[in-house]
């Protein structure tokens, strides 16, 4: 009986151990069909040195602009601007209060019996010629205090305020017109002359009434070779047809009814 046994569990183990090779043989790859051992891997080497710099990176994108700034400090001052234009003269002041009564004169003697008539006639007519002769003494004494010349004429400032046609009617009145500056030197003299009177402004002789833009000397003769406008000038900016000459001699076109000093000018010999 046991001998039976022991057969049998031998028989099993070949059987078992047929099957396990059998299994082997088929699962293992081609390549090692000729293999006979198996290699085992070595020990891990030491560690390499340390390798050379990378290259620089590329540049990276563009980041999102940073916030806003405070608001700057502010600037300096500018600098003082240019000197404004002469304004217009201003109007004409109200008239004053009228002044108290003088004290009575002492009385008259009595008179004789006259023809009175006659002679209020006589005197009327001697007042009128006192006056004329007044006239005339303050258009001397003007022309001795401050008159200046060339060659050929002489300028006089008139010192009373008068609107253009109203100054060429006083100078034509008194033989002469309104003063023309055709050179330089003549400009030149003027100029001096109104900055000496201590004026700002004068109207001179020269205007574009008849053709707006196309100035003319009082005598009609037009501007020729030469003219002294100031900077800007003339810009007819108020329909200006009259044309006013400011102290450092530059001429500016004004409005023809504003009222100031003229200067006038007279030939010495009358041809
Ligand atoms: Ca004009
Ligand atoms: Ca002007």
């Amino acid at each position: 009986m046991e001998v039976e046994w022991v057969k049998r569990f031998l028989f099993l183990l070949i059987v078992l151990q047929v099957q396990i090779l059998s299994l082997t043989t088929t699962h293992r790859p081609a390549s090692d069909s000729c293999a006979t051992h198996i290699i085992l891997p070595g020990p891990k080497g030491e560690q390499g040195e340390m390798g050379d710099s990378g290259e620089p990176g590329k540049t990276g994108k563009l980041g999102p602009p940073g916030p806003k700034g405070l608001i700057g400090e502010a600037g300096q001052n500018g600098e003082v601007g240019r000197r404004g234009k002469i304004g217009p003269i201003g109007s004409k002041g109200d008239k004053g209060n009228k002044g108290y009564p003088g004290s009575p004169g002492l009385k008259g003697e009595s008179g004789n019996f006259c023809d009175c008539g006659r002679y209020r006639k006589i005197v009327g007519q001697m007042d009128i010629n006192i006056a004329r002769l007044n006239n005339t003494m303050r258009f001397v004494k003007n022309v001795i205090a401050g008159i200046k010349e060339t060659e050929e004429k002489f300028y006089l400032i008139m010192k009373e305020e008068k609107n253009y046609n109203a100054a060429l009617v006083h100078c034509k009145d008194r033989g002469g017109s309104l003063a023309m500056p055709k050179d330089e030197e003549t400009n030149t003299l003027i100029a001096a002359y109104v900055n000496k009177t201590g004026l700002s402004r004068v109207f001179i002789g020269v205007n574009d009434l008849e053709k707006e833009r196309q100035f003319m000397y009082t005598d009609s003769t037009p501007l020729l070779n030469y003219s002294h406008w100031r900077p800007g000038e003339p810009n007819n900016a108020f329909g200006e047809d009259c044309v006013e000459m400011v102290s450092d001699g530059g001429w500016n076109d004004v409005e023809c009814h504003l009222t100031m000093y003229f200067v006038c000018e007279f030939l010495k010999k009358i041809s």
